[in-house]
């Protein structure tokens, strides 16, 4: 990350950046969603089995070269899953997260000249996200916030409701206030989570990746899907960009 994207990363929480998917894979695993749910539409999916491009993505060397300025070198894969709204989708809105939710999890620090987190979101758009559409909502700087008795509305002139498109990736702190709202699109939102954490902890189960580990093609992968710990953990071997 630049200095641009560390400020701006820092002041709001969440930052954007573009096509990071090509849009023939963006093709791709679109159709290959479309054929594992047979014609259902559930809100929320599982997609990391489906194919080995979704292991690739796991490891997109721009996305870890990010994560490595965001969380450090040891980070992991924590868990994964898919979320998709049509109109009809019935959802709560709602604002959750921010700093030191989830047992304490959720942390944002600057400490020795860096930043420290805890649960990183990646969220890749497969489909796009015009302004006004719903989806994810969030309210920018709230992972610094110093009240956490107190969340705004939904509709609040706090929150936003960040546009972004097919093939992009939007990256936020779950120490960040942030949910959903219903989706008011005329297409349909699709998107793909890759949540990352330290090496040294978890919010998914310790175990939770183990049965992809067979799935994964290289060290690389296989070194992301470790469990979480931090004796002779050994950093990740980034790739070049
Ligand atoms: O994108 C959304 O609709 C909500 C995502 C969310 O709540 C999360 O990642 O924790």
């Amino acid at each position: 990350m630049n200095e641009a994207e560390i400020y701006e990363f820092d002041l709001n929480g969440y930052i954007i950046y573009r096509d990071l998917i090509a849009p023939a894979d963006v093709t791709r695993m679109n159709q290959l969603i479309d054929a594992d749910q047979g014609g259902n539409f559930p809100h929320s999916f599982g997609f990391l089995n489906l194919d080995p491009v979704f292991m690739d993505l796991m490891a997109h060397p721009r996305t870890l070269k990010i994560m490595r300025t965001i969380i450090g070198d040891w980070l992991r894969l924590d868990h994964t899953y898919g979320l998709q709204m049509t109109r009809e989708t019935e959802v709560r809105d709602n604002l959750h997260g921010g700093l030191r939710a989830d047992h304490g999890e959720h942390q944002y620090q600057w400490a020795y000249n860096k930043m420290w987190n805890g649960l990183i979101v990646v969220m890749y758009a497969l489909e796009d996200i015009n302004p006004g559409d719903g989806g994810l909502i969030c309210v920018p700087g709230s992972h610094k916030a110093n009240i956490n008795s107190y969340k705004p509305p939904v509709d609040s002139h706090l929150v936003v409701n960040p546009a972004f498109k097919a093939g992009d990736m939007l990256i936020f702190t779950e120490a960040l206030v942030h949910g959903t709202i219903t989706w008011t699109g005329a297409g349909r939102r699709r998107a793909l989570l890759y949540k990352y954490s330290p090496g040294y902890s978890t919010w998914s189960k310790a175990d939770a990746l183990d049965p992809y580990l067979e799935m994964a093609q290289n060290d690389l992968q296989r070194d992301l899907l470790r469990p979480p710990y931090v004796g002779k953990r050994t950093p990740l071997e980034f790739p070049e960009v």
